[in-house]
């Protein structure tokens, strides 16, 4: 097992990986940019090193100073956390090359599931179902329309480099598609320095449903279950859960196998998140594999009792997973409100600042995942997540009573924050009633 590990991020997740190795006997190596100086959380690691400015990219995301961080501090792997460095497969290999263990999948698998087309294409082989649509990337319009007439109207135009809602474009009709084809091209070279796209049917109001998945490197692949994360703002998740609610457990078996299928196919070692989009017919498609832990993972946490950190942290040392998907089971119900320094009243405008005053819910069944405290200020830098909410229930209905009992109890005095938007959320017909697509929000709020 690991000696030493440097953790290359900042904020909550900084602190959740802290956590965990301590309670595993590991040192850790925190690391922080100008910008997050001070930050109590950065007293818990053994030593912490400052890597740079306040902006990520002089910091956070300077492979150099992260690496030299690492070799300094005689770390024996780096924890990425999610964003920043976490999907880099340029990074990942950097690891390799200087022997220190990035904990996540090899850079070869890393760097597959991150072209979405060949990703597709290893659904495909995995008898994973995706959306109808192109064999592979279009080369020009005709190939296009051609692709379309065959699928149908409305077609949505994708980048192989893209992901999370980044550089897609609706065509409803072929009159549309030529401008649509250029559009997304343009952006996608812009973003990705790749102009590469592929197309796939249009699917409607569809909701999102991830499964967890946690695989070690002796063919070990054992699911989590799945999170339906529907309720999202401009691809922005707000509100996660498990189980996913109406749907039925056929489905959600199928689901949780098609994605444990593809992860064998990619030859993934790590915790990863296969996601789909299911229709209203309970149809599912592939959409694709987020190669590292991800901000909601506590949810999949409580519904099933696994320490998903400290298992990440063992299945990249090489020891086999603890547990076989028989021990796994999906008890109670869980929710996760992100609560964010935002106004949702100002169109979710990030809302920095100092924390004068601080109340945190608790009793049974909660959970509070934050590095923050009264007298902290909320940096203007970062990413606006101040603290992940969550609890775990019997049953859905009474997840959402704690969850609003938490909500009123909760006070962050000197910022704004979501939390006043997840009320009137967790209020709404719609939302107890379970039929919440990933166009609720935009259409109801
Ligand atoms: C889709 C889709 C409809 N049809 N693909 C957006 C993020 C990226 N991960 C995939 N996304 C979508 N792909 C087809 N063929 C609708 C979305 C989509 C979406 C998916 C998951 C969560 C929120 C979303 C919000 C808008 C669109």
């Amino acid at each position: 097992m690991y000696k030493r590990i440097l953790v290359a991020n900042r904020g909550e997740i900084a602190l959740r990986v802290i956590r965990a190795c301590k309670e595993l006997g590991i040192e850790t190596i925190a690391i922080f940019s100008e910008g997050d100086r001070g930050a109590a959380y950065l007293d818990l690691a053994d030593e912490a090193y400052c890597v740079g400015g306040v902006r990520s990219n002089e910091s956070y995301l300077k492979i150099d100073r992260v690496i030299s961080a690492a070799e300094v501090g005689n770390a024996d792997a780096i924890h990425p956390g999610y964003g920043f460095l976490a999907e880099n497969a340029h990074f990942n290999d950097v690891c390799r090359n200087c022997e220190i263990d990035f904990i996540g999948p090899l850079p070869e698998s890393m760097e597959k599931l991150g072209d979405k087309n060949t990703a597709r294409k290893m659904a495909r082989a995995a008898d994973v179902p995706v959306v109808p649509g192109s064999d592979g990337l279009i080369e020009d319009v005709k190939e296009a329309k051609r692709v379309a007439a065959e699928i149908g109207f409305p077609v949505l135009i994708k980048a192989t480099a893209g992901g999370g809602g980044k550089g897609m474009r609706v065509a409803e009709t072929e009159d549309d598609l030529e401008n649509a084809l250029q559009a997304a091209q343009q952006e996608a070279a812009a973003a990705f320095g790749n102009a590469g796209i592929y197309l796939e049917k249009y699917v409607g109001n569809p909701r999102h449903v991830e499964v967890q998945v946690i695989a070690d490197q002796h063919g070990n692949v054992v699911h989590l279950w799945e999170r339906d994360c529907s309720t999202q703002r401009r691809h922005q998740k707000l509100i996660e859960e498990s189980p996913a609610t109406n749907l039925p457990t056929e489905v959600r078996t199928a689901i949780c196998d098609a994605a444990v299928r593809m992860i064998r196919e990619a030859n993934y070692h790590n915790a990863g998140t296969v996601e789909f989009i299911v229709d209203k017919d309970h149809n599912f498609y592939f959409i694709e594999v987020n190669a590292r832990i991800q901000v909601e993972h506590p949810v999949s946490e409580l519904v099933t009792g696994v320490d998903l950190i400290k298992n990440q942290i063992i299945v990249a040392a090489g020891e086999k997973l603890p547990f076989t998907q028989d021990d796994i089971t999906c008890e109670g119900h869980a929710i996760e409100c992100r609560i964010n320094a935002e106004n949702p009243d100002k169109n979710f405008q990030p809302c920095p600042g100092k924390i004068e005053h601080l109340v945190i819910p608790g009793g049974l069944g909660v959970r509070w995942d934050s590095h923050v405290y009264a007298g902290y200020t909320v940096p203007p830098y970062y990413d606006s997540m101040i603290g992940k909410l969550l609890v775990h229930r019997p049953t859905r209905e009474e997840a959402i009573a704690t969850m609003l009992r938490c909500l009123e109890e909760l006070q962050v005095g000197g910022i704004e924050t979501t939390a006043s938007f997840h009320k009137k959320v967790l209020t709404h017909p719609e939302f107890a009633a379970g039929t919440i697509d990933t166009k609720f929000v935009e259409r109801t709020f």
